[in-house]
């Protein structure tokens, strides 16, 4: 294709996928503009001279989940700044905790002809057919944070993401610690759990339960179902203090937000978290390790959601044609009252 065709290709390509929120009308007529002020800037800078060489670009799609965490906003924030830094363009779609919306902004991006698809999935079923027209579009598809499952090969070329199973052993093995030092008999567990059948929660109940099966110290008495989010959370720390009281020795909660959430309501009913209840948490931002600081909360396991430097890299190896690791774990450790935090660097999210 001509200089010209392409500068008009790319433009149309562009402007139009930020206009798509826009009427029909006044999207061809964004479409016309973009393409004649093309036309007419080709032609002032000189038609038949060779123009100046291009830098490497890439187009990249990401559907996000949602916004439903501090977590999940210091991912956006990181993946928009790593985007910037690495000169790739960067096509963020929110899907506000519906799949529908994430398998809607990946047909987009197929529409758009992006040069990588990248998007955190909200749930692990479901995602057969829309990975299977990117395939078809030779587009190739980054799991970011969260997994998917599929009978079929080769939709996917990696996934970027924390090793959650670990993450739930960490926390058990944090328990069972903590039981030898408070010289426990036996210890009551309920578990709030993040969104059904997404990755995190499905592998930090794995590898919390897995870790503390065979203590015969460790009793769960319910999991339930929190969605990731601070209501949620609260919501559930409720009906299991209206269900078991002063029965409940621990809280294990699948992130931050759910256990912050929990906490008021601890405290409302009369008790003091990390003193009364040991409180077990997932994620590390800000907010849950100053809580932690101050004693209510007894250990918080490390999530990082600093995934986007990886994921820039990795897309412009694929778009270069290289191989990528299929499998891209962050290292992550955790935070307890075991240790001084005193010294502890501010955690960015
Ligand atoms: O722990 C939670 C978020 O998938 C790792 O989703 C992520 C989880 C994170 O909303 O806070």
């Amino acid at each position: 294709m001509s200089g010209i065709g392409r500068i008009i290709t790319e433009l149309i390509k562009r402007r139009s996928y930020v206009a798509s929120g826009l009427h029909k009308d006044i999207r061809t007529k964004i479409i016309l503009l973009a393409a004649a002020a093309a036309l007419a800037a080709a032609f002032f800078c000189g038609c038949g001279e060779k123009s100046a060489p291009e830098e490497p670009e890439l187009l990249l799609g990401f559907s996000q989940v949602g916004s439903e965490s501090a977590w999940r906003i210091g991912n956006t924030r990181d993946i928009e700044e790593k985007a910037e830094k690495y000169g790739i363009d960067l096509m963020l779609e929110n899907a506000n905790q519906k799949q529908e919306n994430q398998i809607d902004a990946i047909r987009r991006f197929i529409a758009y002809k992006v040069d990588v698809i990248a998007f955190s999935p909200i749930v692990e079923e479901g995602w057969d057919n829309v990975l299977s027209e990117a395939k078809e579009a030779g587009i190739p598809v980054i799991l970011v944070d969260r997994d998917i499952n599929t009978k079929k090969t080769g939709l996917t070329a990696c996934l970027i993401g924390a090793d959650f199973y670990n993450e739930g052993v960490m926390a058990g093995e944090y328990l069972i610690r903590k039981a030898d030092a408070l010289n426990a008999e036996h210890l009551n567990i309920v578990e709030i759990t993040g969104t059904e059948a997404s990755t995190p929660m499905l592998k930090r109940q794995a590898g919390f339960m897995d870790t503390i099966k065979d203590d015969s110290r460790m009793e769960v008495l319910e999991s339930i179902n929190g969605d990731f989010l601070k209501s949620r959370g609260a919501e559930c720390m409720r009906t299991l203090l209206e269900k078991y009281g002063d029965k409940i020795d621990v809280i294990y909660s699948h992130n931050d937000e759910m256990t912050l959430g929990a906490l008021t309501e601890i405290e409302n009913a009369g008790f003091a978290p990390g003193s009364d209840m040991v409180i077990i948490s997932i994620d590390g931002g800000q907010e849950a390790i100053d809580v932690l600081k101050q004693g209510k909360i007894n250990c918080v396991v490390e999530c990082t959601p600093m995934l986007g430097g990886t994921l820039m890299e990795t897309a412009l190896k694929l778009k270069a044609g290289q191989q990528v690791d299929e499998l891209i774990h962050p290292s992550e450790g955790f935070f307890s009252d075991e240790q001084d935090l005193t010294k502890l660097a501010p955690r960015g999210y």
